[in-house]
């Protein structure tokens, strides 16, 4: 739901950079034979040449349309040249886009916060470069401006005074450099002047063009960038938001493309943007509520408050595939070979993310789309599952799994009943995704570990609610229940459903929830920021305790090493000021020195990591030390840990007291829980799932 936010300030420099042909100039340059050429990049499903999902401005040319089915497309340029999309896992690859695009932001976060919006979009707030440029070397006082800038399109630039004859070009640099413009259209002139810049290095540095729009705020500098592609920019002055906006049609702005743009065509009449001028805020609000009707009455003006976020990274991973006509799965078997497929990507996806970037996600969503062939209620929607997310692939599966089997008893509105593997009971599913969502940088030391897992607790409302849902669903959804080939059956009839054939394939839309690709006309963008967003406030979404059952996996890769950081950091914050705390430094930079157990836990001193939380974790570390290539020796002195003592077996009486003295207070109380949560279990409440999450396991 659009959330109406007032303008911060008129005086700010927003751009919005949106790639050309995105997916054909990333194969473009990979076969450089193409460059110049009709290309078109096709879908995964080759039936009929492939659905087209991006096509070279040279084929559209030609009338080639993403539209478009391959041969279609060979029909109206027989020259076109068709490339498929990368595949791995039986399905759609997008990786070397998300790098490419990554290559670009890289270079636009040089000049200004940056926000990536989508695979191929990126927000950028320019207003400090602006104000510096101003304030040091404004355009009217440039020897030269950029050829780049000075083919910039000025929206309106035909109703200001200009003296200096007809040519496009002479106009568009006398607006950049007029003295005796506003400060605001000053300082837009500098963001053109910026961007024009930055779009020639982005082209430098990675051969993609890219095209802008320039204005004060997102949604207009959003609306600009598409307004002249391809590698072309276009500022929106001040004055020209009402004429821009009052022509505009209304299914056009973002946000309105949908249900809310149905609505105000039928309900209000309304056709363009303008049209909504005619309606007071109260009329839009009785309408549509407080927020979105002051959303839409400031929309309707140009007003928009959103902030450039500052983020270089996405909101939140995703990996499905569709399973059109034919092809739609029918039996839980088939479900789980797919989830396997889908949650083997996300978690790679997942890990290279907790490496690179050093961030760790904390929920799950599954998404299907199905239909009963038997049923009048067949367009009842399958409704989304979320639940705490467990790192390791297994886990990742078997809570995959574990939600598709909730979502299923719910859509089938069976709630007694098992799933089995290869039972056909007149459903089928012809879309399946997994997320993660509420992606989260693990803080960089100064916060303490405790309050950082109850912060999470406390900014996702979501996982709130799951202690309140669990209770009731959890006999329904306990683990031993959702075992496939259990002996349990869904007594449902079954009847061979009529489906249409060859329905567009989305394979290369996945990494959208399901839910959101078939409202989004872009369905193949990856739409970073709204994602999480819309699984976690997705009214179908309902939280399942799948973190309830043994959590073993990978949680001490990173545990471990959140405790290394915190107690690095708060080690050399007082380092000046407490005494003795070097020698905490010393013990984790040495490999050999003293080691933080006694008796026989001394002999794996060696380990880099600190200590050793959980029997899970030292498993964990063996196995990250082999990935890491080290010696299986000391991965063998991990495993010791595990061998050499039961699970659940740590005592504060077992570590060495002086060494646990030197500690800051604060990360001695939680190192010592930690290390008895046998004890800390009875005063933890059972909905504080994020902290239980992170508990060693029992051994089963
Ligand atoms: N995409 C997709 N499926 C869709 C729409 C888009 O897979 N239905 C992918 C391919 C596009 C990329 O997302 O290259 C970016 O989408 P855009 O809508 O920005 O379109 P393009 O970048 O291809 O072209 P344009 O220059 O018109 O922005």
């Amino acid at each position: 739901m659009p959330v109406a936010k007032p303008e911060l300030s008129d005086s700010r420099v927003i751009a919005h950079v949106d790639m050309d042909c995105f997916y054909v100039q990333v194969e473009q340059r990979k076969q450089r034979s193409l460059r110049g050429k009709p290309t078109a990049v096709v879908q995964y499903n080759s039936w009929q040449g492939g659905g087209l999902i991006a096509v070279s401005y040279e084929a559209r040319k030609f009338g080639v349309k993403r539209s478009m089915r391959g041969d279609e497309a060979k029909q109206v340029c027989p020259e076109i040249h068709l490339v498929q999309v990368p595949v791995a896992r039986g399905k759609a690859d997008l990786n070397d886009y998300r790098n490419a695009g990554s290559e670009v932001v890289t270079i636009l976060a040089r000049r200004g916060r940056c926000e990536r919006a989508s695979i191929d979009e990126v927000y950028l707030d320019l207003t400090i470069a602006a104000e510096a440029m101003l304030a040091d070397n404004p355009p009217e006082r440039l020897e030269t401006i950029s050829e780049e800038a000075v083919k910039s399109h000025i929206l309106g630039l035909e109703e200001f005074p200009v003296e200096v004859g007809s040519d496009a070009r002479e106009k568009v640099r006398h607006w950049l450099t007029r003295s005796d413009a506003s400060r605001r259209d000053k300082l837009l002139a500098c963001g053109a002047l910026v961007v024009a810049e930055l779009r020639l290095q982005v082209l430098e540095e990675t051969e993609f063009t890219c095209s802008a729009g320039i204005a004060h705020n997102k949604m207009l500098a959003k609306l600009a960038s598409g307004m002249n592609k391809p590698a072309q920019q276009t500022v929106v002055p001040f004055s020209s938001v009402s004429k821009l906006l009052g022509t505009l049609p209304i299914k056009k702005m973002k946000q309105l493309g949908g249900k809310l743009g149905t609505s105000l065509q039928i309900d209000l009449g309304v056709n363009t943007v303008g049209d909504l001028l005619q309606f007071s805020e109260e009329k839009l609000q009785d309408y549509y509520g407080v927020n979105t009707g002051s959303w839409l009455w400031n929309t309707a003006r140009g007003i928009n408050g959103e902030e450039v976020k500052g983020r270089l990274l996405p909101n939140s991973h995703g990996s499905g595939k569709t399973f059109p006509g034919p092809r739609a799965l029918k039996t839980v078997a088939n479900v789980e070979k797919w989830l396997s497929e889908l949650c083997e990507e996300l978690s790679e996806r997942l890990q290279s993310d907790l490496e690179q970037n050093k961030r760790i996600a904390h929920t799950l969503t599954l998404h299907a789309h199905a239909y009963k062939s038997n049923d009048a209620d067949s367009f009842k929607k399958f409704p989304s599952k979320s639940c705490p997310l467990r790192y390791g692939t297994s886990k990742i599966k078997e809570d995959a799994l574990s939600l598709f089997q909730a979502g299923l008893r719910e859509y089938l509105g069976l709630y007694n009943v098992k799933t089995s593997g290869n039972q056909n009971s007149g459903w089928g599913i012809t879309g399946l995704s997994v997320s993660a969502s509420k992606i989260l940088a693990i803080p960089s030391g100064t916060r303490s570990i405790m309050n950082y897992f109850h912060s999470q607790e406390d900014t996702c409302p979501q996982v709130k609610l799951s202690g309140e849902k669990l209770i009731q669903d959890a006999p329904l959804l306990s683990p031993s229940e959702n075992c496939l080939g259990s002996g349990g059956h869904l007594t449902l009839r079954s009847t061979e459903p009529r489906i249409a054939h060859c329905e567009e394939d989305t394979e290369t839309k996945d990494s959208l929830p399901l839910d959101r690709q078939e409202e989004d006309k872009e369905m193949g963008k990856e739409k970073l920021p709204d994602k999480e967003t819309s699984i976690c406030s997705s009214p179908d979404a309902e939280v399942y305790r799948g973190w309830e059952k043994d959590q073993t996996e990978s949680c001490g890769d990173y545990l471990t090493e959140k405790i290394r950081d915190t107690l690095e950091s708060e080690e050399g914050k007082k380092s000046n000021k407490e005494k003795g705390m070097s020698t905490i430094s010393r013990y984790f930079q040495s490999q050999h020195s003293g080691s933080l157990l006694k008796g026989e836990h001394a002999s794996t001193s060696k380990l880099r990591e600190p200590f050793s939380l959980s029997d899970c974790q030292s498993e964990l570390l063996q196995r990250n030390s082999l990935a890491r290539g080290e010696s299986s020796v000391d991965a063998h002195l991990c495993s010791q840990i595990k061998l050499k003592r039961p699970a659940w077996s740590y005592d504060i009486d077992e570590i060495d007291q002086d060494v646990l003295n030197e500690l800051p207070q604060q990360i001695q109380e939680e190192v010592q829980a930690w290390l008895r949560p046998q004890k800390r279990s009875n005063t933890v409440k059972r909905d504080l799932g994020i902290t239980r999450y992170f508990l060693p396991a029992k051994d089963k």
